[in-house]
């Protein structure tokens, strides 16, 4: 038997019930969320929610409001030397007559290009927004995350946490050249929002803070633990304030890997660089990331 990764031991440690199964979500089962590991949790004052519980039925289809479209395409990775996939969210009336900011959405370890797919519907949350007035008409890039030739999320997935850290050349030098020429694109800072869940949300924080003259727009729902150090990302506080149009952390208070977020928002707390700090009631599950999604849709590209 292959030795438990750390994680596991940890979490078996400070759970009073069998560690949750990262891969429930795998099989889309939404109701088998998982509430949290890494523990022990120790929450401070100002881990509150920044808004309120979104209303039933965010990313339930409608009927009678306009669609946007879902595709999965496929690129030359220069980074990895394979083809990959991601998938791209086109906006209700997508033309390419008008010029469309790009939220770059990332996933998490156990998960692929389709796994915010299983979480939360991006493309009908998105619909229902921008159908309601609130959220501009974006489009949406969920690539894949784990920059090595076998990108499947198989065996032990811990043990490709050196991939995600190869992604950040993949994004920047594969995948947004290869977006800003197939779809109708602003191609600057102003215009590009990096954010993602766990994982990915240690990923949005190292690659977006170290490439603001890339992103202007930031989120991490439960940052994981592949978040380097805050004083590493925010070296220059003052200059990261000045770039900066929006830095989101979100974390559920049941979510055993808050004490990231919270490293990270104390940070920035202490050296004044603004930023949304939601703590919210969930875990380190679908609710979270789907309720994250839509708080921080609303504030991009205003
Ligand atoms: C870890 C615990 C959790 C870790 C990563 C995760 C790299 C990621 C979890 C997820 O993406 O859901 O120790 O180390």
């Amino acid at each position: 038997m292959k030795p438990l990764p750390i994680f596991l031991m940890l979490a078996a440690t400070f759970l009073p019930t069998a560690p949750p199964n990262l891969f429930a979500q795998e099989r889309g089962a939404r109701s088998e969320e998982p509430r949290g590991f890494g523990g022990p949790i120790v929450l401070n004052e100002d881990d509150k929610p920044a808004f309120p519980e979104p209303p039933a039925g965010i990313d339930v289809k409608r009927e009678g409001i306009p669609h946007g479209r879902l595709e999965m395409i496929e690129y030359d990775s220069r980074t990895v030397g394979t083809t990959r996939r991601m998938q791209v969210y086109t906006p209700p009336g997508y033309t390419t007559d008008e010029k469309y900011p790009v939220l770059y959405l990332l996933h998490g370890i156990g998960g692929d290009e389709t796994e915010w797919q299983r979480f939360a519907s991006p493309d009908i949350l998105l619909d229902n927004l921008i159908a309601d007035g609130k959220a501009v008409p974006m489009i949406i890039v969920m690539p894949n995350g784990r920059a090595q030739k076998n990108d499947r999320a198989e065996g032990d997935v811990f043990a490709s946490a050196p991939a995600f850290a190869n992604f950040e050349r993949d994004l920047l030098d594969d995948v947004i050249p290869t977006i800003e020429s197939r779809y109708s694109t602003y191609n600057d800072r102003e215009h590009r929002a990096l954010a993602g869940l766990s994982m990915g949300g240690g990923q949005s924080l190292n690659f977006g803070l170290t490439h603001l003259d890339t992103f202007a727009w930031i989120g991490a729902f439960s940052a994981a633990p592949n978040t380097k150090p805050p004083a590493e990302l925010v070296p220059d506080p003052a200059a990261t304030t000045e770039q900066l149009e929006l830095l989101f952390l979100s974390c559920g208070n049941q979510d055993g890997l808050i004490h990231i977020s919270q490293g990270m928002h104390a940070y920035l707390k202490e050296h004044d660089v603004p930023h949304v700090w939601h703590v919210d009631e969930h875990g380190h599950d679908a609710t979270h990331w789907r309720n994250s999604l839509y708080h921080f849709a609303q504030m991009l590209f205003e």
